[in-house]
């Protein structure tokens, strides 16, 4: 599995490995380890991130299949927001985040955004886009493309979490295919559009 001798060093790789796979979703059957932070008894679930049901106005990313697959956030002519939260990732490992997004119609107040946070302490904006800064290619009402978007995430003295924040206005966001690759630096900031970059660590 891996050549590094100390038996601390192997042991310290694995569970890196583990809590990185737990993180990783593509949301075929259900949110995997990802929790809704704002869901709730009495909203229904169009209210928040959830699992499209028989949605034909983009395909999942993983299989490019009809029907689902994805995290999904909509609103018509009304401000919503709504976040998810991963589980737990390991301290002192920094990862590649990656993962798929896509807007669905043009929404000038369509907001996505990617933090890391930590009980206690203030969150870290790390990853940032507005619809409108989206121009290559152009939003498009009739034809949604799905989008890469990668982030490096420094290592951490402690464990933290990380949350995926949308907000919008009168469309969608679409999320897939989230990897976390730990120990991989060599991670540029994607889309070249996204903005603020505030991690101080
Ligand atoms: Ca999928």
């Amino acid at each position: 599995m891996t050549s590094r001798s100390s038996p601390r060093l192997n042991a310290q790789w694995c569970r890196h490995q583990q809590v990185s796979r737990e993180a990783d979703c593509t949301f075929d059957h259900n949110f995997c380890h990802w929790k809704i932070e704002d869901r709730t008894a009495d909203k229904p679930d169009s209210d928040t991130w959830h699992l499209p049901r028989d949605n034909r106005l983009i395909k999942d990313h993983t299989f490019n299949a009809d029907g689902g697959g994805f995290a999904y956030l909509f609103s018509f002519r009304s401000k919503k927001e709504s976040r998810i939260s991963s589980p737990k990732l390991a301290e002192n490992t920094p990862y590649c985040l990656s993962f798929w997004f896509s807007e669905i119609y043009e929404d000038e107040d369509a907001e996505l955004s990617i933090a890391r946070v930590r009980e206690g302490e203030e969150e870290v904006v790390v990853w940032n886009i507005k619809q409108k800064e989206l121009t290559d290619p152009p939003v498009s009402d009739q034809s949604p493309k799905w989008r890469y978007a990668q982030v490096l995430l420094e290592s951490q003295p402690s464990e933290y979490q990380v949350v995926i924040h949308g907000k919008v206005y009168d469309s969608s966001w679409a999320l897939d295919d989230i990897t976390f690759f730990p120990d991989r630096t060599n991670c540029k900031l994607l889309p070249r559009k996204v903005q603020p970059v505030r991690d101080d660590a």
